[in-house]
């Protein structure tokens, strides 16, 4: 990716994917338009039943409404298109339900640039461990973090953390090919199988302010089975 000069060159786009969140995303939109020097905000608002679309318009937040709910797949991978087709450098990635805080994307951002990563993941436990999530989904994650550190040899704390920065060479790739379910730890393991690189910086989370996560109880551990078959698959298949 292009280098820029200094950081208000550096064309960075937050694409924050929201389902039904019109209790939060007025005000992680506006949080995240003064967190970094010049960041445009692109809302994929995926399909919302509430609110969320009204909240958009009233605000004047930049969005865009798909005309169906695809899940966070298909909506991040709507960001990521529009980032490419608009020469976005910088890609940032932020929960709409207020769990990223905002002011924290600098810290992604210069680590992507000063180490010259193409995904950096922010992580709950790559610091000082504080207790933000269920057990299981606690659990969930260093299960996966082993999966990974066996498929890749790459340490990674947080592999199913949401708050990220992604290179615009990771942008081309992510474009084209993105896991619709689960994509957090998919994509992780298909940049780094495929030539990428990735590191991550401790970040703080919140609880979920309103409405409910997508994964919880009985749930986290359909989620780990499957996540771990399309990583067999993800080994299997080199896209390069
Ligand atoms: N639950 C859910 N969230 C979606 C969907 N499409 C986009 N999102 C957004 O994706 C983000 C992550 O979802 P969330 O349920 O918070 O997952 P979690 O943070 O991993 O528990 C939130 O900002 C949602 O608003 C969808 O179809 N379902
Ligand atoms: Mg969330």
């Amino acid at each position: 990716m292009g280098v820029a000069a200094n950081k208000t060159d550096l064309r960075v786009l937050a694409v924050l994917p929201a389902y039904n969140e019109e209790k939060s995303i007025a005000d992680v939109a506006g949080r995240t338009l003064r967190a970094y020097p010049g960041i445009d905000v692109l809302v994929v608002n995926d399909c919302s039943t509430d609110a969320t679309e009204a909240v958009l318009k009233q605000q004047h937040v930049n969005y865009v409404t798909l005309p169906v709910n695809l899940g966070i797949g298909g909506a991040v991978q709507t960001g990521f298109l529009y980032a490419w087709e608009q020469g976005y450098d910088v890609v940032v990635q932020v929960d709409g339900d207020g769990q990223h805080p905002p002011e924290q994307i600098p810290l992604l951002v210069d680590a992507l640039i000063a180490r010259r990563l193409d995904l950096v993941i922010g992580s709950r436990y790559a610091g000082k461990t504080q207790i933000v999530s269920s057990w299981a989904r606690r659990v969930g994650g260093a299960v996966l973090g082993v999966v990974i550190r066996m498929t890749t040899g790459h340490r990674v704390t947080d592999p199913t953390s949401g708050f990220r920065a992604y290179s615009r060479r990771a942008l081309d790739y992510l474009r084209r090919f993105y896991p619709q379910e689960y994509p957090e730890p998919i994509c992780a393991i298909e940049l780094l199988v495929n030539g990428y690189s990735l590191g991550e910086v401790p970040v703080t989370m919140q609880e979920r302010q309103h409405g409910k996560s997508s994964i919880t109880g009985l749930d986290t551990l359909f989620y780990m089975i499957k996540v771990i078959f399309s990583i067999a698959i993800v080994k299997i298949r080199r896209r390069k």
